[in-house]
């Protein structure tokens, strides 16, 4: 599969690459990584990154505009269905790529390179460079290092197989990256971030079965000073939490009149239920969005019950704690 997607992209002289809707430093990361090695290996080549960007990722790279390009491939990354995808239109391409780790939703109608079994998008395209002719250098990889890392939350997940720690491995001997810089560009955060975690720490509600939530009004928002994404953003610092074996938060953005919602889990599967909310994603962290406040609390009561089914067919020795 890598070597007939670098016939494709040498094939190719105008090139988009696009992702998901709600940039996050891995779909981010894939794409600029992978424009850069493109224009390594093939410097007359036109290539854009493409997507709305967030300042809060600037230390990724920066994006292109998108242009209207004649006869050009796109290549999707970190995106398994066409509804989320940022900015672009499926049928001004040729031909279509996708690259992608989510669990399978559709068929793009190209060449769909999917493996549910890394830990990012990153990792996917770190080992097709080690595999094809698309060149690296030092900055691409720690370009993709700051996917990686970031959506496996710093090595924490199952996701992290014997796979990555090897190809990260390869690339810190290949490259000399340095790694406590690109976590203090990765780590670093307002004050202001800070102290609204605290406040979900202090407010967070518990259901009966141990699903916990918080719900970020507008007002919220406006008194902490932060911007919608960087609520949603919190949710991984809320891991391993005693009795907590399903973490939400319910965020308000006014702008895009939408509440979003992000979800964890350390037991049940929450995918399947966050689909029902015009979200998706992975088993254990998964997005969906929805109108009303309302619809979010369906959206908990479903997540409790099916917490209830859980922790009833698992015996306590399966569980984490208790
Ligand atoms: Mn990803």
């Amino acid at each position: 599969m890598y070597k007939q997607i670098y016939k494709y992209i040498k094939k190719y002289n105008n090139i988009v690459i696009a992702r998901h809707i709600g940039v996050d430093p891995d779909a981010m990361a894939s794409q600029i990584a992978l424009r850069d090695s493109i224009k390594l290996t093939f410097p007359e080549k036109k290539v854009l990154a493409v997507g709305n960007g967030s300042t809060k990722f600037s230390y990724i790279g920066k994006l292109d505009k998108l242009e209207e390009l004649e006869n050009a491939l796109l290549i999707v990354v970190d995106l398994p269905d066409k509804k989320r995808a940022d900015s672009i239109e499926f049928e001004n391409y040729d031909y279509v790529i996708k690259i992608d780790h989510h669990p399978f939703i559709e068929d793009f109608g190209g060449l769909e390179l999917i493996d549910d079994k890394a830990s990012s998008t990153a990792e996917i395209i770190m080992d097709m460079f080690l595999n094809t002719k698309l060149e690296c250098n030092k900055e691409i990889a720690e370009t993709l290092y700051y996917g990686l890392v970031s959506d496996s939350n710093r090595f924490l997940f199952n996701s992290c197989t014997e796979k990555t720690f090897r190809l990260v491995s390869q690339y810190l001997k290949l490259y000399d990256m340095d790694v406590e810089k690109l976590y203090r560009n990765l780590y670093l955060r307002p004050l202001s971030e800070v102290r609204l975690e605290g406040y979900i720490s202090q407010n967070m509600i518990v259901t009966e079965h141990g699903v916990g939530y918080i719900k970020i009004t507008n007002d919220l928002i406006e008194e902490f000073h932060v911007d919608s994404a960087a609520a949603g953003n919190l949710i991984n610092n809320f891991n391993f939490i005693e009795g907590i074996y399903v973490w939400v938060t319910i965020t308000e953005d006014i702008k895009s009149e939408v509440i979003r919602i992000s979800i964890r889990s350390r037991g049940p599967i929450i995918n399947k239920i966050a689909e029902k909310y015009n979200g998706g994603g992975h088993k254990m962290a998964s997005g969906a969005r929805v109108a009303t406040f309302k619809e979010a609390d369906k959206l908990i009561k479903d997540l409790d019950q099916n917490l209830e089914k859980y922790l009833k067919n698992n015996t306590e020795e399966d569980r984490y704690d208790d």
